[in-house]
């Protein structure tokens, strides 16, 4: 018998919200069917995510997270990758500087860092979502120069720039790419080795990813666009991106992977006609994930 190899592990610091397949309950499956261990170190607990519910139950967890870090410390934990998401407050980027300054260690000396990746959820459609703030994005912005991954919205990438926000719906694709691309340098210019800005519309009816790699290059990736959108699809993205990169495929192949993928959930989403506010349908598709991971 062959002997059993030990799962990576990778961190995942984002709310727990039991409805809506987002965050953790999107992570935790996602990269556990591309074969890593997931240690979930949870920001917040919510009965359900925030679009779409009436008044979520909302538990902050700040004051939990200095105990669980150091616990994990004491016992030694590595990480093969940190993936941080959604933050209840900007009280807690502090507890995410302290995470990444304990675990930016090699597992061991034959291995690399820890990957560090961070998707700053703030808001989308040019706002804030309703618990977050400047403050917040401020503290993003700290954590984003030191990650190698940064996989923000467009609304997101404004917020961290503090750049004006165009709504691209109704632009030629043209007018879109240059001011996309002006903000991924711009945002690579703050530290992370690599950014991706995820789903931006524009009047040719698709949805683009723009990305630039660690030698600057700049590609994008487009699929066509559902005329529903569904919560939870950036932490998807984020998930299958990163799984792809541990697995040693390229950024702009992990891009174009993880895009691909989610188009076609939220494809078969639609076509099932479920309630958006409860996310895609995920579950039926982890399988393709497992089959996934032989062709890394
Ligand atoms: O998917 C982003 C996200 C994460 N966590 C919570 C949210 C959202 C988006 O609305 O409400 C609690």
């Amino acid at each position: 018998m062959v002997k059993p190899t030990m799962p990576p592990r990778v961190a995942a610091i984002q709310d727990l919200s039991s409805v809506g397949r987002c965050s953790l309950t999107a992570t935790i499956p996602t990269l556990s069917a591309m074969g890593y261990q997931v240690i979930p170190l949870p920001t917040a607990l919510l009965s359900t995510q925030t679009w779409g519910y009436d008044r979520p139950y909302f538990l902050d967890l700040t004051d939990e997270l200095d105990g669980m870090i150091d616990s994990f410390a004491e016992n030694k934990l590595t990480f093969r990758a940190i993936y941080c998401g959604y933050l209840a407050s900007a009280g807690q980027v502090a507890a995410i500087e302290k995470f990444f300054d304990l675990f930016s260690i090699r597992p061991d000396e034959s291995e690399q860092l820890p990957l560090l990746c961070l998707d700053p959820v703030l808001g989308e459609d040019g706002q804030f979502y309703t618990t977050c703030d400047r403050a917040l994005a401020d503290g993003m912005k700290r954590l984003a120069s030191r990650v190698d991954v940064l996989t923000p919205n467009l609304t997101e990438a404004c917020l961290l720039l503090g750049e004006e926000y165009l709504d691209t719906k109704n632009l030629p694709t043209e007018r879109v790419k240059p001011y996309v691309e002006a903000l991924l340098l711009e945002l690579q210019a703050i530290g992370p080795r690599r950014v991706v800005i995820t789903g931006v519309e524009d009047a040719s009816g698709k949805i683009y990813n723009y990305g630039v790699d660690e030698t600057r290059q700049l590609f994008s990736a487009s699929h066509e666009k559902t005329a529903t959108a569904y919560p939870g699809t950036g932490d998807l993205f984020t998930s299958l991106l990163l799984g792809k990169l541990l697995a040693g495929a390229s950024f702009r192949s992990s891009v174009a992977f993880a895009a691909s993928f989610v188009a076609s959930l939220a494809k078969e989403t639609e076509a099932a006609g479920t309630p958006a506010r409860e996310g895609v349908l995920l579950e039926p598709h982890l399988q393709k994930l497992f089959s996934e991971r032989k062709n890394a």
